[in-house]
């Protein structure tokens, strides 16, 4: 624990058990680390994913034996695909116990490779410091570390503090990859017919031939100021990840375009590229293989071309290349909300009310899914505000991700942009938000549905899909009681019917500190 807190570490969020009591008892002995109690794992570890969003410092889950980590699993594929520090801290039985094949016995190394780029079982007591400094330095390489420990080697003397290994020093992008995207982005010039040379010069492609994607590290201000002046430099068009994991926006800021989730819109997007250059960001991917559909979004013969890849010092890459290409300019988003909407509620009134009332250097954990469709565009122009996304696409990941959001940046309102059938997966949460008087909003948005299955089920052309089938996307019969549900967690908790319902509340839950919950009925 004390390794852990010198490394930065100071807050734990957990669901322990019989294994995990030495490290509970310590908290008394370690007043610098903060304990926060969640009531199911996946709470735990997708709070570590935000809280490690938020701070850049390893996130620490403390998880109890296999079944504890397999209930954390699926948040923890979302902080590996966005590539948050995160330590998980796993009890296994005593050494001397585990020929004995006692209930809890299970392959916790098994499961944790799933989702883990680091696994390590504590080998013995001299090791619990080493390993737990190894951890840290394993999850800062921005990956899942997972570390195993016996209780026995928990129980024992003999453990001492680790230093802690130097920080990872990202690789820098060399001069042949840095010439590679500098001629990939400049703008040709555009030869005339039968080869002669048009009649005004110069002459410049279309200005959507070349696109630049960013991501990861390049999402917040000094790589995305840097993005947009290679984009202002030579025409390319500027776009990022689907689902970013930390992407900071809003007025005085670039805008920059996320690639759309549907795969027909992507393609509609992404129309008339020849070169796409990647920086900090994966080739774009349709998130799902749909019959007659290809997997690429990009058009056909379209170059991808890695420049700076998501381990590596992107930022750095990207003002280096915004140097070579004389970029010095760029145009931020200018400062612009929506009148307060009024009347009916729906995807274009709850934007609005979002954009209309959101406070400055907000946090925005966004898992409205197809009801938050209008959010983005709605919010370009609304004060700074940090946007936390779905990275992995395994839903309950908002009302555990804005648990770690809060905790990681007291002072700073989180709201939480929450979908009905998303938000029942975790909404345990909502205990965790209370107990620790965090100050996080949600909004959440009860369509009585899993709707965007209804789109997939016509989608994937499946044979049936009728009223038996449809019935299995429906969360009616009964309406789940959000605002019961709430305030059986202990929030308060309000409905809105119409749009001016939803901007008093916004503007009461923002004015006030500590956690509330509205339920906007579209
Ligand atoms: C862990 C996990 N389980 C199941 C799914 C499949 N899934 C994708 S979206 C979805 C329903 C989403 O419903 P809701 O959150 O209410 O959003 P809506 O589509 O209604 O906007 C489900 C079950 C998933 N992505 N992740």
């Amino acid at each position: 624990m004390r390794t852990l807190v010198d490394a930065g570490s100071t807050v734990c969020f957990m669901n322990p058990g019989t294994s995990e009591m030495h490290f509970v008892a310590a908290l008394d002995r370690v007043p610098e680390m903060r304990g926060v109690l969640t009531l199911f794992e996946g709470v735990a570890t997708g709070a570590a994913d935000g809280y490690g969003r938020m701070t850049g410092r390893p996130a620490v889950a403390l998880l109890h034996l296999g079944p504890g980590l397999a209930n954390g699993i699926a948040n923890l594929h979302n902080a590996r695909r966005a590539r948050t520090p995160v330590v998980t801290v796993v009890g296994e039985h005593a050494t001397f116990h585990q020929p004995f094949d006692a209930p809890l016995q299970s392959d916790i190394a098994g499961l944790a490779g799933a989702v883990s780029g680091w696994v390590r079982t504590v080998g013995g007591v001299a090791d619990v410091g080493p390993d737990t400094a190894a951890a840290v330095g394993a999850a800062l390489a921005g990956q899942v570390a997972t570390l195993i420990v016996p209780a026995d080697f928990s129980w024992s003397e003999g453990a001492a503090l680790a230093p802690l290994p130097a920080p990872p020093s990202p690789s820098t992008v060399d001069a042949d990859r840095l010439a590679a995207a500098a001629k990939a982005l400049q703008p040709a010039p555009v030869r005339g017919v039968g080869g002669r040379r048009p009649p005004t010069t110069p002459q410049v492609k279309p200005r959507s031939s070349a696109g630049l994607i960013v991501g990861g590290a390049a999402l917040r201000e000094p790589g995305l100021v840097a993005a947009a002046r290679i984009a202002a430099a030579t025409g390319a068009r500027l776009l990022c990840e689907t689902f970013p994991a930390r992407l900071e926006r809003g007025a005085g800021l670039p805008a920059v375009e996320r690639i759309a989730y549907l795969p027909e819109m992507a393609t509609r997007q992404l129309a008339g590229l020849e070169t796409l250059v990647l920086a900090g960001a994966r080739a774009p991917a349709t998130f799902f293989g749909y019959p007659d559909t290809p997997s690429r979004p990009t058009p056909p013969g379209c170059e991808i071309l890695p420049f700076a890849a998501p381990g590596e010092d992107v930022v750095g890459a990207l003002q280096a290349l915004a140097d070579e290409v004389g970029g010095d300019a760029f145009e931020p988003s200018r400062a612009a909300r929506p009148d307060a909407p009024t009347g009916k509620l729906d995807a274009g009134s709850f934007a609005a009310a979002v954009a209309a009332t959101l406070p400055d250097g907000a946090i925005i954990v966004d898992e409205a899914n197809t009801s938050g469709l209008a959010v983005p565009a709605a919010t370009v122009g609304a004060p700074r505000h940090d946007l936390l996304t779905l990275t992995g696409g395994s839903i309950g990941q908002g009302p555990p991700a804005a648990v770690g959001a809060a905790v990681a940046a007291p002072g700073r309102p989180v709201l939480n942009l929450q979908a009905d059938g998303s938000a029942l997966y975790t909404l345990q949460a909502w205990w965790t938000q209370a107990r620790e008087g965090l100050d996080v909003t949600t909004v959440l948005l009860n369509n009585r549905s899993y709707a965007i299955l209804h789109y997939e089920l016509a989608r994937v052309g499946a044979v049936g899909g009728g009223a038996r089938a449809r019935a299995m996307l429906d969360l009616t019969d009964p309406v789940p009681d959000h605002i019961s549900l709430a305030r059986g967690m202990g929030l308060p908790a309000e409905r809105a019917q119409t749009a001016d319902d939803l901007v008093r509340l916004l503007r009461q839950a923002f004015a006030e500190p500590g956690p509330a919950l509205i339920e906007a009925v579209l």
